[in-house]
């Protein structure tokens, strides 16, 4: 346990990467804007499986770069990154054998953002770790949250075994060493259940470390936060805040409400303080760039933490 966190302990301050195809509606869907955050569109809207799944023939973020995402973390001072591997939508940003609802197969860009970025943060000596919505699937007939396409019972069990291990046996297995897997929403997923992907992940890559939203009841490497939300005090064990730069993950068109350099850097401060992480997001566009806003204000806080750092 302890050297698995020994590099997460270190690092302090990580960058949070919310991408998928909810970057192309942008918070809006057919002429309606909706308040909520970007990536949950397809819920909130209610875009049966049908429709939504089009964007994936017109999601081609040909700008994408990933030198670009990680020299924006880097100078941040960032030492990690974890990206959204398949959030709630069920789209698998990786090639995935076990899902044709992939970028390469299922995209006109044909290509795996997920081994670029992974090369590149090796290259750079960033760690990567993956976001993976085990529980919410809204793609699948047997994954959780999806009462709109499918009102009827499921069996969850069959969705573990048929897409989320598979997956996840992918993810371990064909990007090198992987910092971590960040869990999200459990809902109904049993102790047993649970239990059996941190062991899926422990047996392929043991020094892994599992997020704390992965549910069950079991106990996982360190704790999250509720998003934005930074304890009072000191907190005993390790534990990581997830926070946005505006109000939302995924990519929205007309959320400007930004941060500024000042306040994060302060929160940077206040968390590493009390021995927490930060992990900030960005959403990057559907042309796969991170929006300039962003860079900027990353780049601010970067600047300061150098000017004010002793070591
Ligand atoms: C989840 C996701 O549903 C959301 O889309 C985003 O990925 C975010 C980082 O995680 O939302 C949550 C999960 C947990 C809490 C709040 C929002 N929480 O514990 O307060």
């Amino acid at each position: 346990q302890d050297e698995r966190m020994e590099w997460w302990r270190d690092a302090r301050f990580g960058m949070f990467i919310h991408w998928g195809l909810y970057a192309i509606p942008a918070g809006e869907w057919e002429g309606k804007e909706y308040p909520q955050i970007g990536e949950w569109i397809m819920k909130n809207a209610r875009i049966p499986v049908a429709e939504y799944e089009k964007l994936a023939q017109q999601f081609n973020p040909v700008k994408f770069n990933a030198h670009d995402f990680v020299m924006t973390a880097k100078n941040a001072g960032m030492k990690y990154i974890t990206i959204t591997s398949k959030h709630h939508d069920g789209f698998a940003m990786f090639k995935s054998e076990a899902s044709k609802y992939n970028i390469v197969d299922a995209t006109p860009y044909g290509k795996d953002v997920i081994k670029a970025l992974a090369d590149e943060c090796h290259k750079q000596e960033l760690k990567l770790c993956f976001y993976y919505s085990q529980s919410r699937d809204w793609h699948e007939p047997n994954g959780l949250d999806n009462d709109w396409d499918f009102p009827k019972e499921r069996d969850f069990q069959k969705y573990l075994d048929e897409k989320v291990k598979p997956q996840l046996t992918e993810l371990l297995t064909n990007y090198g060493l992987v910092g971590m897997i960040w869990f999200d929403t459990p809902m109904t997923i049993s102790e047993e259940q649970a239990q059996s992907l941190k062991n899926l992940v422990r047996s392929l890559q043991p020094a892994c470390i599992i997020s704390g939203r992965l549910g069950g009841g079991v106990e996982t490497d360190y704790k999250s936060t509720g998003d934005n939300v930074i304890p009072a005090e000191t907190v005993s064990g390790d534990w990581e805040v997830p926070a946005t730069l505006n109000n939302t993950w995924g990519f929205k068109k007309n959320d400007h409400n930004w941060k500024s350099p000042e306040a994060l850097t302060r929160l940077l401060f206040d968390i590493a303080a009390k021995g927490g992480n930060y992990l900030l997001n960005v959403g990057p566009t559907a042309e796969g760039v991170i929006p300039q806003a962003s860079v900027d204000i990353l780049a601010k806080v970067g600047k300061w933490m150098k000017t004010n750092s002793e070591c």
